[in-house]
């Protein structure tokens, strides 16, 4: 394994060749040093230790500094991303990285026109991403090449290999053995600017295998299933790593299904041993070399004998049923045999309005080719969906082989919509004009989120997730209830009949069609690169320029209002939420505007809020920027999971901006939790969690101790009445800065420090 072989087809002869000597030189030298077996990911992770002799090495507690092999990002996230690393001042990046034009192409109509819409529409965006790659080094995938997660898995994923991207669905490229892991922009920023990436050690969670899936049930389910019994925050702190004799059951694209999905019970990542089924996903997509490599590499991409996890899970393919999950969370699991029931119970709507399947989780050539089958075979009783139904390819390569194949065709022909090959509707893309806003109604997806008012901002709209194969039966059907392993439909001869099995094709026997060519390189030359200039207009309502937050002022924080103190669930979605807002990702002033307006405040109703200043009622964005041009640094009061979803920094930017100063909650989602840092916030939380049920809304607090903050200490939040003034309690809290994070605090943000460090 120590032949030259290129990390990916698409950057050959520049030299970035997959480091497998490296990889097992470090993986020696930690298993000596430990002295105990190791698991998988812990193979992978800690082959990528920038220092594997000296760094300290504790499941759970110490934090590693790594050396990822690539970076990814989507532009959504890195119009921010690369907004930093500009005023990082450096020519180019450190690590071989590409973007992604994907999140911001509206549904509207179909594929080819919505496209050429958002082209026009995001112009200037798309501009500036296309400069700003060529001019730093960076690989640009042009909109309509694809979803960023299904376009590394395609070119750049590799088994043994690191990758971080600003997207939390990066895990995906666990399907083919890499570890890979969602960060926001500044992670990102710190590795191309040739800065080890800090990670919590990570805990192990094994999930064993046993059995063959058969029938309706497709590997979708068994990460429905997992995230059922893991729940949305089980996942946090560790690395999900699947085993067993049923993973030869399962396709690579497959197990890219099931590590993408990953991310929605909060894990750092997912992964799976290589196997043949990657080699032949390798192969089709003209990596057989990889392959080769892999094969000779194998035993560093395998478990040892006897290594331990913090936690272990067993899962019988043979007996495994299709799930279905949601509404409103992707933890809400429901058996299908179970799932009429509990639609009828809880008052569900019955009615399906619209079925939408592929996006990053489910568009592989397999994933279009069962779905194909069902509709061919409800095409052959006369019936065409009852629903609405829509399609999304992952990726160009994906809707031209469905497309010449055939698939594309058949799903045409029952009704469905092709859109563009973009995440569309998943993000809130989707201009939904079936039913009107508040309307109750029911729609079920291939995708994996479904949090509140997610894909169409419509906070009555129930969605679900489920596999393909069920999205495309349910359509037929038109229904929530339809269960297509026990019930039939009826055919356009009045016939009854019931659905076979779905039946997919792994991989195109005539190979991937490309499509059309919608990757542009970077120019080789430094000099070339260094004339290009990067537009952004000073009038953008769009694009802006970031200025630095200030430092630290040395003091402990006092008299802060409790901006909102936010009940339930609080993902990214309700911080920063995303469909139209997706439009100022590049501005963070036009941004902040949405910040925590999806946040439900103790006692009230979403983005109003009384000012404790004042007592006039405004929306979240209006208090917050009243508290901090009047020097009131503020807080916020979280639940379990705060920030939980997406990567996105604009849910710890916007706090930032508006003047927060210190977020506290009962638990933080991981990449959350360092996005906050990084941007200079404190994030802390509760020591003893029912003190969250202590704090009043209208409060002023001090927060004592943060002069003094140390790795391991101790924060006291000391509560006052906003009307009397009176101190009502003294709360502790913790917090888990580690020295080298203090350090951001105190510059007032990770870019800060770098800057000063670069300066110096
Ligand atoms: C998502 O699925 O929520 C997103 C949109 O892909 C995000 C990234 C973003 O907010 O831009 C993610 O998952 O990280
Ligand atoms: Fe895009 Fe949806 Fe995948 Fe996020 S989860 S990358 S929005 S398709």
């Amino acid at each position: 394994y120590d032949q030259k072989v290129d990390m990916s087809q698409v950057e050959k002869g520049k030299g970035y060749y997959i480091k497998y000597n490296k990889l097992a030189e470090n993986i020696d030298i930690v298993r000596k040093r430990l002295n105990r077996p190791l698991t998988l990911s812990e193979k992978i992770v800690y082959g990528h230790l920038d220092d594997p002799h000296g760094q300290d090495i504790n499941r759970g507690v110490s934090y590693l500094k790594l050396r990822p092999d690539r970076v990814a990002c989507q532009d959504a996230t890195a119009q921010m991303a690369l907004l930093q690393f500009m005023s990082a001042g450096l020519p180019e990046v450190a690590v071989p990285t590409t973007v992604h034009c994907d999140h911001l192409i509206e549904a509207q109509v179909g594929g080819v026109k919505d496209l050429a819409r958002a082209k026009e529409i995001n112009k200037e965006v798309y501009d500036f991403l296309a400069t700003c790659t060529a001019k730093y080094g960076i690989g640009f995938w042009k909109p309509g090449s694809g979803i960023i997660h299904q376009i590394l898995l395609e070119n750049y994923a590799f088994p043994g290999g690191m990758m971080i991207g600003t997207d939390s669905h990066t895990p995906n490229a666990g399907g083919l053995g890499m570890i890979a892991c969602g960060v926001g922009g500044a992670d990102a920023v710190d590795v191309m600017a040739d800065i080890p990436w800090e990670l919590k050690c990570p805990k192990v969670v094994g999930v064993e295998l046993k059995g063959k899936l058969s029938g309706w049930t497709a590997p979708k389910d068994i990460i429905l299933k997992v995230a059922g019994e893991l729940t949305v925050k089980g996942g946090t702190g560790a690395i999900i790593e699947y085993k067993g004799p049923g993973v030869e059951s399962l396709s690579a694209t497959g197990m890219g299904t099931i590590c993408n999905m990953g991310a929605e019970i909060g894990a750092t990542t997912s992964v799976f041993p290589y196997n043949d089924r990657m080699g032949a996903y390798l192969e089709a997509t003209k990596r057989g070399d990889i392959a080769k490599l892999a094969k000779g590499f194998q035993k560093n991409l395998l478990p040892d004998q006897g290594a331990e996890y913090d936690r272990h899970i067993e899962i019988d393919l043979n007996n495994l049923e299709p799930y279905i999950n949601g509404p409103f969370t992707p933890d809400l699991a429901t058996p299908l045999s179970k799932f009429a029931e509990e639609v009828k119970k809880n008052n569900w709507p019955d009615e399906l309005k619209v079925s939408l399947i592929g996006s990053c989780t489910n568009s592989s050539y397999e994933d279009m080719s069962r779905s194909a089958s069902i509709a061919e075979e409800a095409l052959k009783h006369g019936l065409k969906v009852k629903a609405k139904f829509t399609i999304t390819p992952g990726s160009e390569q994906i809707r031209a082989t469905i497309e010449r194949d055939g698939q594309m065709q058949t799903l045409s022909e029952a009704g469905g919509v092709v859109l563009a090959n973009a995440c569309g509707p998943c993000i809130g893309q989707w201009d939904r004009t079936d039913v009107k806003k508040g309307e109750k109604n029911s729609i079920i997806t291939s995708y994996n989120r479904n949090f509140t008012g997610r894909n169409d901002a419509n906070p009555a709209t129930h969605a679900f997730v489920a596999s393909p194969d069920l999205v495309t039966a349910m359509a037929f059907a038109g229904s929530l209830t339809f269960n297509p392993v026990t019930d039939s439909l009826k055919g356009a001869d009045g016939k009854e009949f019931k659905f076979s099995d779905p039946s997919g094709i792994e991989l195109p026997s005539r190979g991937y069609d490309p499509g059309e060519s919608t990757f542009a390189a970077p120019p080789e030359s430094l000099k070339e690169r260094e004339d290009i200039a990067v537009a952004i207009s000073p009038d953008s309502d769009r694009l802006q320029f970031l200025a630095p937050f200030k430092a630290w002022n040395k003091e402990d924080p006092k008299g802060c209002p409790v901006l909102i103190k936010a009940v339930g669930k609080c993902t990214t979605d309700h911080i920063s939420a995303g469909g139209p807002w997706l439009k100022y990702r590049g501005h963070l002033q036009n941004i902040s505007n949405n910040c925590l307006i999806g946040a439900v405040p103790e006692g009230g109703k979403p983005n109003e809020l009384t000012n404790l200043m004042t007592g006039e009622t405004g929306t979240v964005p209006q208090v917050a920027a009243h508290y901090r041009d009047n020097g009131k640094p503020w807080v916020v009061i979280g639940d379990h999971n705060y920030g939980e979803g997406s990567s996105r920094e604009h849910a710890a930017l916007e706090p930032r901006y508006l003047g927060g100063t210190a977020i506290i909650t009962r638990s933080f989602a991981r990449i959350h939790e360092t996005n906050c840092k990084k941007q200079g916030l404190l994030p802390l939380t509760f020591k003893d969690e029912a003190d969250y049920d202590k704090v009043k809304p209208a409060t002023y607090v001090d927060l004592e101790g943060v002069k003094e903050l140390a790795p391991g200490s101790e924060v006291t939040m000391v509560c006052k009445d906003a009307k009397s003034g009176e101190e009502y309690a003294r709360i502790p809290l913790v917090h888990s800065f580690n020295a080298g994070q203090i350090e951001w605090h105190r510059a007032g943000s990770a870019l800060n420090l770098m800057a000063a460090k670069a300066k110096a």
